[in-house]
């Protein structure tokens, strides 16, 4: 949604924008205005950074990080058909939101079926009631998927659920599911495909820029009449029939676009081409990743029986048990879970869904086991378990015991650093737990049973030890060359407040720089505020050498796509360990990102404060 860009997130937009200030921080000369405007945002070309915060960080995106759990809306005109197609010969073929395509349904006979869908049971409230009581804290519903069909009044083509149904044309159901979130303090967000089975443009690489023009009319759509939380696209990759001819360039624009049009939106990697360096987060689907995604913020989709699209014969629901471990894995591992419902031809969210998504919302609020989940992360502290899952919010872990050990046995869990544990209780139970140090952690002994077959969660009281205070740093120094080799006397030397760039194809980092072979070295200080092992990870493309007090640690000069590399450097609080990165742009995309994370150091770009320019 839009914020009123007050004055000091002027100021700070207009010191990402700049990218980097000159060595010596000049104060304001007398007479400057204190808020001095941002600059204009940059069309693209030399200069043009379209990174402009952390997604790790940034506040339009502290929702996202926190709320852990959303409702992933699967509804379109594919709906209207329940997961079935009977074949002029009699046979049935079965899908749900690609049955179209994968039933070869005449494009005639598809709009005729599309013609006769009326979801007049679409109860927005309800929708909105189910996904509160299953505990989650956002939407994503489909606007439009691959078939073309757009579930709102869009003005843009007449293939859309006001004019091409037998629905009430007095209705908008996005509409009405955005008065519902609003009013129940859940944000909402849009689905959108790029990948158009209907639009008679995009097929032919010739045409699609008018397919790209109208798609852009369809966002600006959504975007201005019902401010969305989220963008959610899909539909990016290279397939055919029809051929999709999106690139990373198209996402680069489409993306710059949509920042322009709002910049608190939060936007998934399916903008561009499903990688690191797109959007605002990872969108793994159907699958969890087995430990913190590198690089990138990340929400893993799934269905909750087989399919996305209504399907009225895929009675094959996953356990509400199965569901919330999911959950707590998710979040574990620092992530969000997007779960799927399909609501049917009447717009009604079928029961086994509605079951389920309640007795998740039943294990979440039993005993404040949700603290296990909402504003919870990465445990990082300790290695996960196989006994269950362990997250962190503040000084508390959750461990989310999913086997329960034998009476007078323990849990064990290895510590990744050095940490005390002041206290341990089971939620929802006054039963005694003893935890002791052992070997290379703490054994964890409950001294009663389990409070419930799903996960019981101890919740233990840490001290993670003195972090050192926040650095006074104000970045590193930065020398800018015109060439790949960092050759010869730089062009340009300031200090950088973050090693956070997307100059992406057209950007550099300054208008006097060529968007392609320019180099840069960083150099200087960090300062760490634990002493930990830390992980350097750098988003690089073309190519990236880190030396961390003199040692090369990270060594990634082969020229490469968007790329993520890592190093694992022992780092000691409060004292500035002296930094050097050289980074080289041959052609095409450029993009230069350093982030760091350690047992106590939730994953992050370096901030401003611990990087210094000597
Ligand atoms: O093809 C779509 C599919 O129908 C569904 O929408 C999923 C959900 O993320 N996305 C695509 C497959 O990756």
């Amino acid at each position: 949604m839009r914020r009123r860009v007050t004055g000091l997130a002027l100021l700070l937009s207009a010191a990402l924008a700049a990218a980097a200030v000159p060595l010596a921080v000049a104060a304001p000369a007398e007479g400057t205005p204190a808020l001095a405007p941002a600059p204009p945002r940059p069309a693209g070309g030399p200069g043009t950074d379209h990174a402009t915060d952390d997604p790790f960080t940034a506040d339009r995106a502290n929702w996202f990080r926190q709320d852990r759990f959303g409702m992933f809306i699967h509804f379109g005109a594919y709906s209207n058909l329940e997961g079935e197609y009977k074949r002029p010969d009699g046979s049935v073929c079965r899908n749900a939101e690609w049955i179209k395509r994968e039933c070869k349904i005449p494009a005639a006979e598809y709009e005729k079926q599309a013609r006769s869908f009326d979801p007049a049971d679409f109860d927005a409230k309800a929708v909105v009631r189910a996904a509160k009581d299953a505990g989650m804290k956002y939407i994503v519903i489909t606007s439009k998927h691959h078939e073309g069909y757009a579930m709102w009044p869009t003005k843009v083509n007449s293939y859309n659920l006001r004019d091409h149904s037998s629905f009430d044309k007095n209705r908008d159901i996005l509409a009405e599911l955005k008065t519902a979130s609003d009013d129940a303090g859940i944000k909402l967000g849009f689905y959108y495909s790029i990948w158009d089975w209907h639009d008679p443009d995009f097929p032919d690489p010739a045409t699609f820029p008018k397919y790209e023009k109208r798609m852009y009319a369809q966002l600006k759509e959504l975007v201005d009449t019902y401010d969305p939380a989220l963008l959610w696209f899909d539909g990016e990759w290279d397939t055919e029939d029809p051929h999709n001819p999106w690139t990373a360039r198209d996402g680069e624009r489409l993306e710059s676009y949509l920042r322009g049009l709002d910049p608190d939106l939060v936007i998934n990697n399916r903008v561009g081409k499903r990688r690191v360096v797109d959007g605002d987060y990872g969108t793994p689907e159907q699958e969890i990743p087995d430990a913190p995604v590198d690089g990138q913020l990340w929400e893993s989709c799934m269905t909750l029986n087989d399919h996305w699209g209504f399907a009225r014969y895929d009675q094959n629901w996953k356990s509400s048990r199965t569901l919330v471990r999911n959950l707590l894995a998710t979040t574990s591992r620092s992530g969000n879970y997007l779960l799927n419902v399909g609501p049917d031809a009447r717009g009604r969210i079928p029961q086994p869904s509605v079951d389920r998504l309640k007795e998740m919302g039943t294990w979440l609020r039993t005993a404040g086991q949700g603290e296990a989940v909402y504003g919870a992360r990465y445990g990082g502290l300790v290695e996960e378990p196989k006994w269950g899952a362990v997250s962190r919010k503040g000084n508390k872990l959750y461990a989310a015991v999913t086997q329960w050990p034998g009476a007078g046995r323990s849990l064990h869990l290895t510590a990744r650093t050095d940490f005390a544990v002041k206290s341990a209780r089971v939620l929802g139970s006054s039963q005694k737990v003893t935890v002791t140090k052992a070997g290379d952690g703490y054994d964890i002994t409950p001294s009663g049973a389990a409070t419930n077959p799903t996960a019981t969660v101890i919740e233990l009281t840490v001290d993670p030890g003195r972090a050192a205070r926040p650095g006074t740093g104000k970045g590193l120094k930065q020398e800018i060359f015109d060439n790949a080799e960092l050759s010869g006397a730089p062009k340009l030397t300031r200090v950088d407040p973050a090693v956070n760039h997307a100059w992406k194809f057209q950007g550099s980092p300054d208008a006097s720089i060529p968007s392609d072979r320019f180099g840069v070295r960083w150099s200087g200080s960090i300062e760490p505020r634990h002493s930990e092992t830390y992980t350097l990870t750098t988003v690089s493309d073309d190519v990236v050498r880190v030396w961390i007090d003199g040692k090369l640690v990270i060594d990634s000069w082969n020229p490469h796509e968007p790329k993520i590399d890592k190093a694992q450097v022992a780092l000691t609080a409060g004292k500035r360990h002296s930094i050097r990165i050289d980074y080289a742009e041959n052609t095409g995309e450029a993009h230069m990102k350093l982030l760091w994370s350690s047992p106590n150091q939730p994953q992050q770009v370096v901030p401003r404060t611990q990087l210094f320019a000597r």
